[in-house]
């Protein structure tokens, strides 16, 4: 078994043959927002594979798919080993974020079969709905559900930034399913999924042992102001709603950079009204992206944008209304799965460390159900949510071979 190794040029084909259902011209990316008809054709092409090596899929009522192997000496009445990830994207997406933690977990399905490989515990892959939250926020929506943390009818009942109800949405695309949520809780829970950020890259590391994922907290904040002409109205008469939201952000970075350590702070959307040149704007809709490694110290990040809000919401006149659009708190991963990334990697003749997840993942909320870890590789200078996000061939297929092998050992290799 020790030789075992997936084929990492089938691997990227997949993955390249994706990317195309959405891709952005002159890029390596790809612009698949949930339960749009990129997302819907992006799933059919996914089950299709899945279909091709006879797993069973099934599809919960908010669109989650999983795909089921057994084997023909499988029990199968014991929980399945799953892996998985998502295959949404955010609008500048790159072709690897999610999809190669999807993509691999269909690989190491195609090798075991290859190779009649027999295992006691079925596997399960898994995409996960809505994972980046970009137009249906919380974040890793699909796998909160799945998990029992957000309940089925307020999750359908969410509506998008453009707007939409995330259940039509879901019904247009054909993946209102009918499985139950919350779904089966697997025996464990592993996702591949690329790094996000320049550590590996920074330090020549092949694979990271995930053990931490930190806190997110979104807030979406309506600053109502009152709109006049740019040219008339004297400065002190102003309630400029452009103004506040600009000061916000740059209070934003000032806060993150005070705060440190693991603090970033984002300001990632924002939409003026009228949105003219000659007008002062009657509203700004905004949102921040905090997020701190300690929770404590996400609440006092969140404390000083409240009491900043507060006090520029007086000095300028304006209305500011906050929301909520998504909380978790900091999540550790299961200790022993992430020694045994580490263990895995070392053995297949990989370098590797330990590592904290900046970005938020599908293996976060599974983590409440089963143990759950996460195995990283490099992104080129630490891009990603951006086209030109990349990881070659060697690092890619270094990855999916940990998975294979920690996969295997899970759902123990009949002899
Ligand atoms: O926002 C995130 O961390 C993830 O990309 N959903
Ligand atoms: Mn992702
Ligand atoms: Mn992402």
């Amino acid at each position: 078994m020790g030789q075992l190794r997936i084929d990492g040029n089938r691997l990227w084909g997949r993955l390249d043959e994706l990317a195309q259902i959405g891709a952005i011209p002159e890029t390596l990316g790809s612009s698949r927002l949930a339960l749009t008809k990129e997302d819907g054709l992006a799933r059919d092409l996914v089950v299709s594979w899945m279909q091709q090596l006879e797993m069973k899929v099934s599809i919960d009522a908010i669109g989650n798919v999983v795909g089921l192997w057994h084997g023909p000496d499988t029990d199968r009445s014991l929980l399945p080993v799953m892996t998985g990830s998502h295959i949404d994207t955010v609008r500048s997406g790159g072709r690897f974020d999610g999809n190669l933690g999807v993509l691999a977990g269909l690989e190491i399905i195609q090798v075991i079969r290859e190779q009649n490989i027999s295992t006691k515990h079925p596997i399960a892959v898994s995409f996960f709905t809505g994972e980046e939250g970009a137009r249906f926020a919380p974040d890793m929506l699909g796998s909160l559900v799945y998990v029992g943390g957000l309940d089925l009818k307020t999750a359908l009942k969410t509506t998008s930034v453009d707007g939409k109800r995330l259940g039509s949405e879901l019904e247009d695309i054909g993946y209102n399913g009918t499985s139950p949520c919350p779904g089966i809780a697997p025996k464990i829970f592993l996702e591949l999924h690329i790094e996000q950020g320049p550590v590996l890259e920074n330090e020549g590391v092949d694979i990271g042992a995930v053990e931490n994922v930190q806190g997110i907290s979104w807030t979406e904040l309506i600053i109502e102001g009152q709109s006049n002409h740019a040219g008339t109205t004297p400065m002190e008469m102003r309630k400029d709603a452009g103004y506040v939201a600009g000061r916000i952000s740059t209070y934003i970075r000032e806060i993150s950079n005070k705060i440190g350590g693991t603090q970033v702070g984002t300001v990632g959307k924002i939409d003026l009204v009228p949105n003219l040149v000659n007008v002062v704007a009657s509203k700004a809709s905004m949102t921040v992206d905090l997020r701190n490694t300690s929770e404590q110290m996400l609440r006092e990040a969140e404390d000083c944008l409240a009491s900043f809000c507060d006090q520029i919401a007086f000095q300028e006149g304006v209305e500011i209304t906050n929301k909520s659009l998504a909380r978790f708190e900091p999540v550790e991963f299961n200790q022993q799965l992430v020694d045994q990334v580490i263990s895995t990697a070392e053995n297949l003749g990989y370098t590797t460390r330990r590592i904290t997840s900046g970005a938020g993942h599908d293996a976060q909320m599974l983590a409440r159900v089963c143990p759950s870890a996460m195995i990283f590789i490099p992104s080129k200078e630490g891009l990603s949510h951006n086209p030109a996000e990349y990881s070659s061939p060697e690092e890619i297929t270094a990855g999916a071979n940990v998975l294979l092998h920690m996969i295997m050992d899970a759902a123990e290799v009949n002899s």
